[in-house]
């Protein structure tokens, strides 16, 4: 099947905080479809849709309930279809957010099919991603069910027949009704070690990432399921390296088409995700350089700077006081210029920031409060606990769309679930109609993206590998070369000028035929055919 989604850029929408229709201070589907033509005219060509199936949202959507219902806040099964209906009138495609490495507690499955799920009659000493004993004690069956994420998000067992077969059988009824692919929650979670041995040394992770038997499920899903539809595939695999996405992504292997790596959103951390340590620009290139190389021409990169699980990357990598629209559109040309499939996180597009609330209690998600509470219990103080969370809370990413200076950042008429970041009178998405905006960078890389096709098929090559200020890279194709200059640093820098044309920039054309002065925070591209 033609692989169209190569030359494909990738937006993801997270319903619960895009556009809210209804003045309930919850975003929905009718919402999304009210914004459809502001993702046209971006030049995106499909959408990803977090969860919007049925849910008590312990989890907001990622514990599902009913695979076959919308969640009520987001609307009917009537937007739904006319969402889609709307999305392929536009010309764009449609991807829903798989979750089936577990259910809600509250699914019809686990009240009724114990089977379907994994027990212990002892726990043994995994640890929750969400803090705590990964183990949670039913009353009911006097047996300890496991949850890798929190209580009320019990783990499908894999090895059931039946699990699989429904899974299959629920993941048709979605593609039958025409959607044009899965994004595939923590799928490199789905096959345990069937010993479940204690683990020494970490918190059970080496037991159950990328498990014994996941390769086989994923050919049997590809098999029965994948392979008769003409859809796109992208797996979150936390702790996969560059020797299991080859695995997961050689169409040879008949597995998916591309996953999600975290090893670079794990350089600024310390121990866990909260003990923050500073990037070093050196180990962010040695990283990107390593999977591009690892996957060119054996399989294919996804590429991302931001989720609805990430801090915001301006806040993050950038710098979002002095230079926030000169580093937002740098860090867009360092990604999109590279090989691989890029993804949008909303809000990207117009530089959103990190949010910081004074109190806990204006926090909505669990990882956070989990945490909170964990590490309030372990000594440390509240000062420096708020200190992770500003840098790196889920909510950072969660905080609404910001779409106006109206009220509540035009989000919605009432009291949004989670407060819109106040900066919103000073970014948002009128942004659109003025040429210099970070919108409107972001529109010129998609399009270069369907014009150039170095940009999918060349090499790469990574530039002034010691320099700690500079991300610099070359891709060739024959004989033509596309040169990107990335300086993610606040000082000037003068380097010699790449050979060819000046392609785009988020300053004025840069003078100078040897040298090439790069500003802070300046992005260049260079075309030379
Ligand atoms: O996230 C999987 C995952 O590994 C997370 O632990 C991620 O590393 C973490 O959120 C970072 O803080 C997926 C979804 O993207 C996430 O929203 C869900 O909460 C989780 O699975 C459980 O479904």
């Amino acid at each position: 099947m033609e692989e169209w989604w190569k030359k494909a850029t990738v937006y993801q929408i997270y319903p619960r905080s895009f556009m809210d229709s209804d003045g309930d201070g919850i975003g929905d589907l009718r919402g999304i479809i009210q914004k459809l033509d502001y993702l046209k005219e971006l030049g995106v060509d499909i959408l990803w849709l977090s969860p919007v199936y049925d849910s008590p949202n312990d989890d907001n959507g990622y514990d599902i309930r009913n695979y076959h219902e919308i969640m009520s806040e987001f609307g009917t099964m009537a937007d739904f279809d006319e969402l889609l209906e709307e999305v392929h009138n536009r010309e764009m495609k449609l991807i829903m957010d798989l979750v089936v490495n577990h259910t809600s507690d509250e699914h019809e499955w686990f009240q009724t099919k114990p089977d379907f799920y994994i027990w212990r009659d002892e726990p043994n000493n995994w640890r929750s991603i969400f803090s705590g004993s990964a183990w949670q004690y039913d009353e009911k069956r006097a047996r300890y069910y496991l949850h890798l994420f929190t209580k009320k998000q019990p783990d499908l067992n894999w090895e059931n027949p039946e699990v699989r077969e429904a899974v299959y059988g629920m993941m048709r009824w979605w593609l039958d009704k025409g959607i044009d692919g899965f994004r595939m929650d923590v799928i490199n979670l789905i096959s345990k070690d069937p010993l479940f041995p204690d683990d020494d040394k970490g918190n059970g992770s080496m037991h159950y990432m990328n498990g014994p038997k996941v390769h086989e499920h994923l050919k049997e899903m590809n098999e029965k399921v994948l392979s008769h539809y003409d859809i796109v595939t992208v797996g979150e695999t936390p702790g996969a390296s560059t020797k299991d996405a080859v695995i997961y992504t050689d169409p040879a292997n008949k597995e998916l088409n591309m996953i999600f790596t975290f090893e670079h959103m794990e350089l600024d951390q310390a121990g866990e995700k909260w003990d923050l340590k500073p990037l070093r620009l050196i180990d962010l290139k040695e990283n990107k350089e390593k999977w591009q190389h690892a996957l060119h021409t054996v399989g294919w990169n996804s590429l991302y700077w931001n989720n609805h699980d990430q801090p915001r990357v301006v806040s993050r990598f950038g710098n979002d006081k002095e230079f926030r629209e000169e580093s937002a559109k740098m860090l867009a040309t360092c990604l999109h210029f590279m090989q691989g499939t890029p993804y949008i996180y909303q809000g990207e597009e117009l530089g959103m920031t990190n949010v910081r609330f004074d109190s806990i209690d204006e926090y909505r998600d669990v990882e956070t409060h989990n945490m909170y509470k964990e590490r309030i219990e372990l000594g440390f103080s509240h000062e420096d606990i708020m200190q992770s969370i500003y840098a790196k809370g889920r909510d950072n990413a969660r905080t609404p769309m910001q779409w106006s200076a109206e009220p509540n950042g035009g989000f919605t008429t009432g009291t949004p679930w989670l407060s819109v970041n106040p900066n919103y009178p000073e970014i948002n998405a009128e942004q659109r109609h003025d040429v210099n905006s970070v919108y409107t960078y972001y529109r010129a890389l998609i399009a270069f993206r369907k014009t150039l096709d170095i940009v999918t098929t060349g090499d790469f090559t990574l530039l002034y590998r010691e320099d700690e200020d500079i991300f610099a890279y070359e891709r060739k194709r024959g004989d033509d070369t596309l040169t990107v200059y990335c300086n993610f640093s606040a000082n000037s820098r003068t380097l010699p000028r790449p050979s060819g044309e000046f392609l785009i920039g988020n300053y004025e054309p840069p003078a100078g035929e040897e040298e090439l002065e790069l500003r802070p925070y300046e992005a260049v591209a260079f075309y030379d055919e």
